[in-house]
């Protein structure tokens, strides 16, 4: 039956809590029920990472999480044009299912995946320069946050909405390698909000329907803006969502990198088979307010604290010692080379110069030569017609006469 795909749960741990909405003296506020001192739970072992790609993979998420707080003090020096948008807390979200994509595939990150950003090539003075609309950022100060990607070199999706649009897209990326001979993997996000957009449906249904290599995250992170999970959707897990298109559902635990790892690798596989697209959720927080000025009150306090302990990056630091991947001192030496790297590129940033206001009129809408589309995967194959004649009248044109 093809809509009886089972979802597979990587998990070794299921938080059983849920967020209340609850009036006291005329005021709305949000309350947790249910178990929240439960232990942390062991990194699950990878069934295809090596010591090296761990690591390389912890690398990452460290340089994810220091850029995002040299972008928070950035911000309060008043560098930054406009907002900064935090990960925090979904930094092995990000970056290990960035990890799974080779060369040829394309990502398209939503505002949390600075980190995809990094494990695809963009250099962390690029994010910073972009926050701070300097001459020298990817789109020239022309944004001044995250609508920038590389068509080119990278195959990175410029963000162009945080409420699924980004879906259709990329499947028609693949639809587009598809025809040039190629299935290549896909990767978007969707949040929990953003899931209950028609975008989403129409999406990852076509993607469904063509077999195309989507790999959809969706990051569960439990509030969209200030609305709770609770008051999104009514299903226990959004995995499920995933057979009713005819696709395979998988729930991850998402500070675990080894099994938003495991899931994006497979999901990847499937795509490069063109199997057709994996729903992949990944639970975990979002550690801060939706952007830096939103303290976020409206979340319990609890909450944080439970997934603090849940921490993505110390669970993995822990995880690499204990396994003895990673001494003391490379762990320290680690450390230290990415807070050098990371220090170094914002000095180049914070020296880089503001655009010439000559120039603002320009770069904006595209020009008559300033970019090429070129076929990335070989000619076009197009299937051969055969001439079948006239066409048949169908059944209106007889009662239309
Ligand atoms: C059409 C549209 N409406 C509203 C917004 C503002 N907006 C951006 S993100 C967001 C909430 C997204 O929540 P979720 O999908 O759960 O992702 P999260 O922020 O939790 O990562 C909203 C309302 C928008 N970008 N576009």
């Amino acid at each position: 039956m093809r809509n009886a795909q089972a979802i597979v749960d990587l998990r070794l741990e299921k938080p059983s809590f849920r967020v209340v909405e609850v009036v006291r003296d005329g005021e709305v506020r949000y309350e947790v029920r249910g178990k929240l001192d439960a232990p942390v739970p062991p990194i699950r072992e990878s069934k295809y990472l090596s010591k090296q790609q761990c690591v390389e993979i912890y690398r990452w998420m460290l340089l994810n999480r220091r850029m995002e707080q040299a972008l928070e003090n950035l911000y309060k020096q008043g560098q930054v044009v406009g907002g900064v948008y935090f990960g925090l807390g979904q930094e092995a979200c990000s970056c290990a299912s960035a990890y799974a994509l080779r060369k040829e595939d394309w990502l398209a990150p939503m505002i949390r995946n600075q980190g995809s950003l990094l494990v695809k090539g963009f250099p962390a003075r690029d994010i910073m320069m972009q926050y701070m609309a300097r001459a020298g950022s990817p789109t020239k100060g022309r944004d001044a946050s995250s609508h920038f990607g590389d068509i080119k070199e990278r195959n990175v999706c410029a963000p162009i909405s945080m409420l699924g649009d980004l879906i259709p897209v990329l499947a028609g990326v693949a639809l587009g390698a598809r025809m040039q001979g190629r299935n290549i993997a896909v990767m978007t996000y969707i949040g929990d909000g953003g899931q209950s957009t028609g975008v989403f449906h129409e999406g990852l249904n076509f993607a469904a329907v063509q077999k195309l290599g989507l790999v959809l995250i969706v990051e569960n992170n439990l509030w969209a803006y200030s609305t709770p999970t609770e008051m999104q959707f009514a299903v226990e897990d959004l995995a499920t969502r995933a057979p009713g298109y005819g696709v395979p559902g998988v729930i991850v635990d998402g500070t675990d990198a080894c099994q938003v790892y495991d899931a994006a690798h497979e999901a990847c596989e499937r795509a490069r088979r063109g199997e057709g697209p994996t729903l992949i959720e990944a639970k975990m927080m979002r550690m801060k307010g939706h952007a830096i000025h939103d303290a976020a009150g409206y979340v319990p306090r609890e909450l944080f604290e439970f997934w603090r302990k849940r921490d993505p990056i110390a669970r993995f630091e822990k995880y690499l010692l204990e396994k003895k991947w990673l001494t003391p001192a490379e762990n320290k030496k680690l450390i230290d080379d990415v807070e050098k790297e990371l220090e170094a590129d914002r000095e180049a940033a914070v020296a880089s110069p503001m655009p010439k206001p000559e120039t603002a009129a320009t770069g904006v809408y595209c020009e008559e030569g300033c970019h090429e589309i070129k076929l990335k995967y070989g000619p076009v194959k197009v299937a051969q017609r055969k001439d079948e004649g006239k066409p048949k009248e169908s059944e209106a044109a007889v009662h239309l006469r």
